[in-house]
């Protein structure tokens, strides 16, 4: 008997207002269904200033909280969550690092991006992380099941 193990981890990943206007959604979910992906939910939406302060809570102070909260609101940004073994690692991995300038070729940002800001998308670092991006973006009756 030969057995397939399909682990349901799930994650919460954002397109920015920069890959949006660049043309990339398609490009990028692209990516995400081939590696095998299924999106479990999925919405084009703008921040407003108090919801993209509350999603971005942990930088407040940080150098860069003004001007990630002026970009992130400056357009629309897409977002969706992913469900497949390992899918928190695993989309970071292919996000890869946060600087643009440094991400490898072939990662999202190293394929697409050359800044630290608008660095074209946004992908949960834990689990936990996940859990509660997602409770602030999605409503319940958006997720399937
Ligand atoms: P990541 O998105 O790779 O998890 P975080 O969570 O450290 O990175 O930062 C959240 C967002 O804040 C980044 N995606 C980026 O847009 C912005 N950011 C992070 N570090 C800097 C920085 N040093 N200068 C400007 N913007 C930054």
């Amino acid at each position: 008997m030969y057995w397939v193990y399909y682990l349901k981890e799930r994650t919460f990943v954002m397109i920015k207002p920069d890959g949006v206007s660049r043309g990339l959604v398609g490009e990028i979910i692209s990516r995400f269904e081939h590696k095998g992906f299924k999106i479990k939910a999925l919405k084009m939406f703008k921040f407003t200033r108090e919801k993209a302060e509350e999603f971005y809570a942990e930088h407040k102070g940080k150098h860069f909280f003004d001007k990630l909260i002026e970009f992130i609101t400056s357009g629309p940004v897409v977002a969706m969550i992913l469900e497949g073994d390992n899918a928190v690692e695993t989309v970071r991995i292919m996000i890869g690092p946060t600087d643009g300038r440094r991400a490898p070729p072939g990662t999202i940002r190293g394929d697409y991006a050359l800044d630290v800001t608008a660095n074209v998308i946004h992908a949960a670092d834990s689990k936990e992380k996940a859990e509660r991006e997602i409770k602030i973006v999605f409503d319940k009756s958006e997720i399937l099941e």
